[in-house]
């Protein structure tokens, strides 16, 4: 069995894997969508024009959650339990927010926040924000595995690419953020030295 992984340096979706498959050899292939020749090599084996893919044998594999699942099954690591299965769609809906509304910025769209989707999101951010936070203070993120791993990469992310303030992440998840970025992996793949 081969691996590639295809995505970016800055990618949090993609440092999840970066720490995840410490233990599994693969090779990453650096592909920046913002650039067109990189963009239309993605196009060529996920439709979806998402990183990151998981080149199985040649045969892409894309959507992180079909890929941590994946590997799971094959490589004997623990499934997620129920509270783990939340936890990971929590921090997807967060990350994926905060992707939209960076895109958005880069590209210069207005963000009306009187208007009815951008109050939603914000109304959503908070509340998951708020939800990962009691989840860390009860101690469901302790393990450094796929949950941990992932919910560092986006608060991480997020304060990197200035999506969040310390203070929108307030005492506790800062503390986990700091608590995190000790591990190895978590050095070695920090977005900043890309
Ligand atoms: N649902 C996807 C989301 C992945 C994703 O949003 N990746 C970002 C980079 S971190 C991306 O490829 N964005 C390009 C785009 O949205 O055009 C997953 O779980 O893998």
């Amino acid at each position: 069995m081969t691996y590639r992984l295809l995505g970016s340096l800055t990618s949090p979706y993609v440092r999840r894997f970066r720490m995840y498959m410490a233990d599994i050899p693969y090779e990453l292939e650096i592909v920046n969508y913002l650039e067109t020749d990189q963009d239309a090599r993605l196009s060529s084996v996920n439709p979806i024009k998402r990183i990151p893919v998981l080149l199985i044998d040649g045969k892409p594999l894309w959507e992180s959650r079909m890929i941590v699942q994946y590997l799971q099954r094959t490589h004997d690591k623990q499934p997620f339990t129920m509270d783990e299965e939340n936890i990971v769609s929590a921090i997807d809906a967060l990350q994926d927010l905060l992707i939209q509304s960076f895109l958005l910025q880069r590209s210069g769209h207005p963000i009306d926040r009187q208007n009815g989707f951008f109050v939603r999101t914000a109304d959503r951010q908070r509340l998951i924000l708020s939800y990962l936070e009691q989840q860390v203070s009860a101690g469901l993120l302790t393990r450094w595995d796929y949950p941990a791993m992932a919910l560092y990469a986006t608060l991480d992310w997020s304060l990197f690419r200035s999506q969040l303030t310390p203070t929108q992440l307030g005492p506790v998840l800062l503390q986990f953020v700091k608590e995190s970025a000790s591990q190895r992996l978590a050095a070695e793949t920090d977005p900043r030295l890309a």
